[in-house]
Formats: C-alpha cells, sequence, structure tokens
C-alpha cells in the first residue's frame, strides 16, 4: 500500500449527510467492525452482531458479547487497511483508529509513519533496524518506500535547487526529536559526503550534548538547549560547511543530575574529587545513568574535540573553566560582623578556583563578598551579606558555564566554516527542548513552553493558514476557513507592554521587586486574558496549544466542502474533546533568574585573569549588555540593570532561529513517547493520543486528504506530461495542455482544480500519471537500445 498512489476512499454524494446510525445500520448488514471503549479509556475492536434502536449487539475478541449504544461505537477500518504507512490511507479516520494503526506499526518496528505531510515518529526505546549504511542505500535508491526520516532527507537533497528546506520535530521531553535529528544527519553525511566536513558535523553531536545535555525525570539525554544546524552544500551536492545557532536558558532543574560533562570529567579524576563532594553535583542523589560510562563519553568527547580543531591546550582550558564551575560550588562564607556579613573561606575550593581562574586569591574572595557601588559621586565598596554572596557566587558559575558553551558553539562554527563557502543551498535542522509541564514549573519550563508555542505557530502557519492562501491567490474553488491559531497563547507572553514576559522584565529591574510582587501584577493585568488564570499564592497558569481552535476549524470548514466519506468520523463523539493543556508555573526564583546578577565585581575579576578564556568570557559578556558599559569599568555603578534580561536574550535567540527558518521550506516531524518510563514495547493508548491531539495530527490529515495538497504549474505539468497526448499538443498553450491531458486520463473533476497558474490535486492523483509516464519512458528506452543493438 504505497501512500503516493493509494486510491482515495471513493466520493459518494448520497453518503452526504448521514447520521451515526446510519453506518451502525450498514455496519449490521455487513458486521463490520467497530471500536468499543472500555471503561479504562482503551478501545476494543468488535463486531456489530445486531442493532435495534440506538443499542447494538457486540461481540468482543474474547468471546465476550455485549449490549451497548449504538452512539458510543465509532467505526474501525476493513483489515486490508490494517497497518498502512499513511494515515491518509484510512477510510474511516478516527482516533481509536489512527491509534490503532500507529500501534499496529510500533509493535512491528515500524515506528515512522506518515500523517499526511507530517511524519510521525514513536520513539521505540531500543535499538530497531531501520538505520545504517544499507537502508541508507536502499533510501537512496528508492528501492524502499516505507515511511522514514531517511526519505524526508532525501526529498529534501532532491529538491535543494528550490531553495532551503529545514526539517521540525515537535515533541514532549523524551520523545526522540535529538536522536531523529541525528539520523537525519546521519543520512545527510552519507550521500553529501566526501569532503570531510560531514565527519566534524556529527561530531559536534557528542561535544553539545556532553556540554548541554542533561538526566532529567523524563529524559536521561535531555536536551537542555535548541539547536539550528544549517548545513550546506555545494554545487556537486557535496557538503560544503555547517552553522550552528543555539538559544539556551536553562539551567539543569533541581533535584536531578546536572550537564553530563561535569561527570564525565571527574570520571576522568582531573585533580578533581569525586562527584559526591561537590556541592553542585551532590544535591541530588543521581550521579550515574544506567547503561553509560561517563569516563568513556569523555575520551569520545575529547576526540570529537579534536575533530571540529579544538587545540589540546584551548581543551585544557575547557575543562579548567569546568573545574572552577564545580570548585565554585564548594566555596564557603564566614560570618564576620554582626550584620551578617560575610568573607570567603580560604581553603582548597577558593584557592583552586583563583589559580584556575588566573588571578590572585585576594581579589576573588573580594568580588564574591563585596561590592562596588557608586552613590551621587562616589564609589563605595558594600560588604554582603551571606545570601547575597551565595548570589553572587551562583552567578559568577552560571555564567561561567553559560560563556563556555557560547564559546565552544563559536570555536565549532569556526572550524566547521573554515575556508568553506556558505552557499545558500543548504538544509537546516532544527533540535529542541520539548513542552513540558511537570508538577513544579518554574522558569526553565516557562521559557521551553513559551518557544514550543511559537514553533507550534509556525507549524500551524505552514499547513493551515499557507496551504488556504496558496489556493485563494491562485483562484480555485475552495470554501475559506476562518481559522485562528495559537495566536492569542503567544500574545499573552509577547505583549507590550502588558504581556507575560514584558511585566517579568519590569519587575525584575525593579529592585524591590520579588517573586510575589511579579505574581500579582500579573493577576492584576492578565487576569482578563482568556490563556491567564492566577493562582493561590505565587503560581499562574497558562493554557497552551491552542486546541480549542483546531476543533472549531474542523467544524467551520472541513464538514461543508469535503468528502463525506472521510467526514463520517467527524460526527463521532471522538471530536468533543479540548486540546488545550494548563500548565501551572510557580514564580519561585523567576525573577533571581531572569536578573542573571552578575556583577561588575565578577566580570572584572574574569578581565583581570591571566588565562585567554576568563578574558574572553568578560569582554563576551559586556559586549551583550544593553547599552556598553561606558566609563572605566569599576565607575559603572548600576552594571546590573544594563544587563539584557535572561527572558529578552532567549526571546532574541529564538527569533533569529524562527528567521531562518521562515525562509525554508519546512519538513515537519512529529515524534511521539509512547511511555513515561523509558521502556521498550509498551504502548499507552492515553498517553498517545494525549499527544496526537496536541499537535492536531488528525486534523493535518483531514485538512490534506480534503485538500489539494499536489500542486504542479501549468507549465511543468504540460512539459511532463504532453508527450504522453495521443494528439500533438506542441502548438498549444500550457493550460490547453494540462487540461487535455487530464481529461486523456479520465481525472474526475473532483480529483483535481485548475488554478491561474498550477493545477492542485487531491492525493494519489499524481502517482496514476507518474506510472503511465514511466511505462512508456521505459517502453521508448526498450526500443532504442533495440535499434542501437540492431545497428551494431
Ligand atoms: P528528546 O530530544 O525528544 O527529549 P531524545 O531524542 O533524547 O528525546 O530521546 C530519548 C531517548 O529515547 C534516547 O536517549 C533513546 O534512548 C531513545 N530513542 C529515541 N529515538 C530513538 C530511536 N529512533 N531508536 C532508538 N532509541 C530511540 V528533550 O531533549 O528531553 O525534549 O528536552
Ligand atoms: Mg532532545
Amino acid at each position: 500500500l504505497d501512500a503516493a498512489t493509494a486510491p482515495l476512499p471513493s466520493v459518494s454524494k448520497s453518503n452526504v449527510g448521514h447520521r451515526w446510525s446510519d453506518i451502525t445500520s450498514y455496519a449490521t448488514k455487513k458486521k463490520v467492525q467497530s471500536w468499543f471503549q472500555l471503561p479504562n479509556g482503551n478501545w476494543e475492536l468488535g463486531r456489530i452482531m445486531s442493532t435495534s434502536g440506538m443499542e447494538s449487539v457486540i461481540s468482543l475478541p474474547a468471546g465476550k458479547v455485549l449490549k451497548v449504544n449504538s452512539d458510543s461505537l465509532i467505526p474501525a477500518n476493513p483489515d486490508i487497511l490494517d497497518g498502512v504507512g499513511d494515515l491518509m490511507q484510512l477510510s474511516y479516520l478516527n482516533e481509536p483508529s489512527v491509534l490503532f494503526n500507529l500501534q499496529y506499526r510500533y509493535n512491528r518496528d515500524m515506528i515512522y509513519t506518515k500523517a499526511g505531510p507530517v511524519l510521525v515518529a514513536i520513539n521505540p526505546f531500543k535499538k530497531v533496524p531501520l538505520y545504517g549504511n544499507d537502508y541508507i542505500e536502499a533510501y537512496k535508491n528508492k528501492s524502499i518506500e516505507s515511511p522514514h526520516v531517511y526519505a524526508i532527507a532525501d526529498t529534501a537533497i532532491r529538491e535543494m535547487t528550490r531553495g532551503t528546506f529545514s526539517f521540525l520535530k515537535f515533541g514532549e521531553s523524551g520523545a526522540g526529536k535529538t536522536e531523529t535529528a541525528k539520523i537525519a544527519m546521519q543520512y545527510l553525511a552519507v550521500l553529501g559526503g566526501g569532503s570531510g566536513i560531514e565527519c566534524e558535523i556529527l561530531k559536534t553531536n557528542p561535544i553539545l550534548e556532553a556540554f548541554g545535555n542533561a538526566k532529567t525525570l523524563r529524559n536521561d539525554n535531555s536536551s537542555r538547549f535548541g539547536k539550528l544546524i544549517e548545513i550546506h552544500f555545494s554545487e556537486n551536492g557535496k557538503i560544503s560547511g555547517a552553522k550552528i545557532q543555539t538559544c539556551k536558558v536553562v539551567q539543569c532543574a533541581e533535584g536531578e543530575r546536572s550537564y553530563h560533562i561535569f561527570y564525565q570529567l571527574c570520571a576522568e579524576k582531573l585533580n578533581l574529587k569525586d562527584v559526591d563532594e561537590f556541592k553542585y553535583l551532590n544535591q541530588s542523589n543521581c550521579y550515574s545513568i544506567p547503561g553509560v560510562d561517563d569516563a568513556e563519553q569523555f575520551h569520545i568527547v575529547k576526540e570529537a574535540l579534536d575533530v571540529v580543531h579544538v587545540s589540546k591546550e584551548d581543551q585544557e582550558s575547557v575543562f579548567a573553566m569546568l573545574a572552577v564551575v564545580l570548585w565554585l560550588g564548594n566555596v564557603s562564607f564566614t560570618m564576620i560582623d554582626n550584620e551578617n556579613h560575610v568573607e570567603a573561606v580560604e581553603d582548597e575550593s577558593l584557592i583552586n578556583v583563583a589559580k584556575l581562574i588566573g588571578c590572585n586569591i585576594a581579589d576573588l574572595s573580594l568580588a564574591l563578598s563585596t561590592r562596588k557601588m557608586r552613590v551621587g559621586n562616589d564609589n563605595i565598596v558594600q560588604k554582603l551579606t551571606l545570601s547575597q554572596a551565595i548570589e553572587t557566587r551562583d552567578a559568577l558559575a552560571k555564567s561561567i558555564y553559560a560563556c563556555l558553551f557560547e564559546w565552544l558553539v563559536e570555536q565549532i562554527n569556526k572550524s566547521l566554516a573554515v575556508g568553506k563557502r556558505l552557499t545558500g543551498r543548504s538544509i537546516s535542522i532544527l533540535d529542541i527542548y520539548g513542552f513540558e509541564s511537570f508538577d513544579r514549573n518554574s522558569f526553565e519550563q516557562f521559557c521551553i513552553n513559551y518557544a514550543n508555542e511559537r514553533l507550534q505557530q509556525h507549524f500551524n502557519r505552514h499547513l493551515f493558514k499557507l496551504e488556504q492562501e496558496e489556493y485563494v491567490q491562485d483562484g480555485i474553488d475552495w470554501t475559506k476557513v476562518d481559522f485562528d491559531d495559537n495566536q492569542d497563547c503567544l500574545h499573552l507572553f509577547e505583549k507590550k507592554p502588558l504581556g507575560l514576559l514584558s511585566l517579568l522584565n519590569e519587575e525584575s529591574t525593579f529592585p524591590n521587586g520579588t517573586d510575589y510582587t511579579f505574581a500579582n501584577k500579573l493577576k492584576q493585568h492578565l487576569n482578563s486574558n482568556p490563556c491567564f488564570r492566577g493562582e493561590r499564592e505565587k503560581a499562574f497558569t497558562v493554557s497552551h496549544f491552542a486546541g480549542e481552535v483546531l476543533f472549531s476549524l474542523v467544524f467551520n470548514f472541513v464538514i461543508p466542502i469535503v468528502f463525506q466519506r472521510s467526514m463520517d468520523d467527524l460526527t463521532g463523539p471522538d471530536i468533543c474533546v479540548t486540546r488545550v493543556v494548563y500548565v501551572t508555573y510557580d514564580t519561585t526564583g523567576f525573577l533571581e533568574k531572569n536578573r542573571d546578577l552578575l556583577h561588575l565585581d565578577s566580570i572584572q575579576l574574569l578581565s583581570s585573569s591571566s588565562c585567554h578564556l576568563p578574558q574572553a568570557f568578560a569582554s563576551n559578556i559586556l559586549n551583550q549588555s544593553e547599552k556598553p558599559v561606558v566609563g572605566p569599568l569599576h565607575k559603572a555603578g548600576g552594571a546590573d540593570s544594563q544587563k539584557l534580561s535572561v527572558a529578552t536574550k532567549f526571546k532574541g535567540q529564538l527569533f533569529q532561529l524562527m528567521q531562518r527558518l521562515e525562509s525554508t521550506t519546512p519538513h515537519f516531524i512529529r515524534c511521539i513517547k509512547p511511555n513515561n518510563f523509558q521502556s521498550p514495547g509498551s504502548y499507552e493508548q492515553g498517553l498517545v493520543l494525549q499527544q496526537l491531539r496536541c499537535c492536531g495530527v488528525l486534523e493535518v490529515v483531514r485538512i490534506s486528504r480534503s485538500g489539494f495538497p499536489t500542486r504542479m504549474s501549468h507549465q511543468k505539468f504540460a512539459r511532463r506530461y504532453g508527450f504522453l497526448l495521443v494528439e500533438n499538443a506542441a502548438e498549444q498553450d500550457p493550460l490547453s495542455v494540462s487540461v487535455a491531458i487530464l481529461h486523456q486520463f479520465n481525472i474526475l473533476p473532483e480529483m483535481y482544480q485548475v488554478g491561474y497558474t498550477k493545477l492542485f490535486f487531491r492525493t494519489g492523483q499524481i502517482g496514476v500519471l507518474e506510472d503511465t509516464r514511466n511505462n512508456t519512458l521505459h517502453g521508448i528506452l526498450r526500443v532504442q537500445s533495440c535499434f542501437r543493438g540492431y545497428r551494431a
């Protein structure tokens, strides 16, 4: 059952407007299969034995016979459609059928399924025999047609002459986005390989994962940063360079393992202690990941750093900076007066930090326990209290780590682009942290979910809005759908001056602002917003993914115009669900995390260092300030407010990513997590369904099926198929030729639309023409080769 050529379910006008009970009476006659929902919410397949009134008798597999309300039954597809590769081929497109189809394939290790234009990938949580050179070769030669990331990567490579492409992956944490990204990169590297740069590109993965991923409750290798990698190709299809952009906000969550690299470093014992002796690492009791050898990983990272041309010397500096972070966490303070003022304890930790940064101990101690202020025209030195000192220390550690990450990305980019042209023929892969909803959600989840909301909008625009705009522009007969997207939710975040981000930034600049005043301000200004709800204490709730809109979309638009067959199920109960996900955020720590208080004293300390990395970090931080810090460093008093807030910086990075994406033709991959235990073989219907609903997979399939997904300009169509015409068409204009072809091949009028510039087809129609074309071409080739043989 090939997705491209399978016929659509037949269109029959007599089906229009029939009700649910009509289907069941038809079903009884044929004893067809039907879905019945068990009390636990799972669906079971039964056969309808008889129907009287609103009651039906069905027999379930275990020999059970039940009398049920006919309305609770949902039509199932005939067996022949079991496990189809594209959900568009299902005759009945309802939730249980989709769930069953995906499960059917999943149980057979077929983790990829098309949902119209979207690829659905279900995380197998085990090695599946679908990858490697044999498979790559097979997809390259088109000897396999089963849906796959490779197939999409292949399309992107082949169509690259038409512009740039991107892969966008959606999915919850642990759904498989990062793995899918790597699989796509693997394919591109093999097909575009040869220059050697492909090895470098692949080696960026272990490096960035070590520094940017951590074990969380949901995923042992959770990405705590977003990444867009742009792979450039030369004219001859070889990879010529690459560029990585990152979007990073996330500190590791409390109670979870920190970034992998710290554990790898400790495993290597580079003058370090055991992991459990570092305060930053021993907050949780989680030191190792089952099945992962940190020491071995560390060697992989070091080798990868060699490949991307980070010198051994620089690598040593990188590890030294990591050690600074760890030792900083162990720096402690003692009280020096009755006013709670403190001084750093001169112990092993402090000495090591000073040594590794390349500054003297006294300077370090001062930077951690005092702060230079400007009062009027005077510079004064203020002693810090314990909590202020701890805040200062942690801010320094965080900044060093953040700068280190940025520095690494910069080095990698230099290596990937050295002497190589970035050609503009490129394929980009976006891998971002997935939507997160925990019991307790903090600033990190706030930023992550905001980013996902932005991406969701990109998805909506492409699959719903732009699609329809194109129909209307080309003047085809199409009932326009009044369709909103998640704009309301985005507005809640982005509106100025009364949006979540603006209010957060505003409150962060007030010296007296606290999480309480912030939460109250939100309630005061946003309570009338339908996407917002103030909660008790200092929490608030956002309704994410405007799924309700998709819901109304289905009713406003699909029903009036399209095939009844595909609409059968639309009247079923499965549609009446709400797709909004409510996430409650606890504002504790929001302001502190957003302010990212790095005092000028700390920056000064770094810039006075005798080592080159700390110096580079200091100038990097100063360059990123909103306004350049004027005058000699020690004079600039209110430096804290001049730094960009974390949320602002994050939004800036996110917009840069989105801007790049806007200029590309996207391919969407929806990653799905079949269970919450990271375990193979278990497929929880409810969990899968929730994820399918969140991103409107069913709606996408419906629209694609009812719309005209294949399109070709009149010129191209006439050129491609014109020679198949019985009558010579050379003299005619492309439009007439196109129409003649459509007539000659009896393409049904409801299967296409003629636009001003293009022809639009329903799925599967071009397949018929392509087959004929290929057969005819083969015939011609055979004749030609016979002819050559004869002459020889
Ligand atoms: P994520 O990127 O979507 O989560 P990952 O790509 O890290 O999720 O996948 C989580 C884990 O699932 C991996 O470490 C693998 O063990 C397994 N996995 C995923 N895809 C495959 C596959 N195709 N084959 C085999 N195993 C797989 V997050 O980064 O947390 O949003 O922030
Ligand atoms: Mg990831």
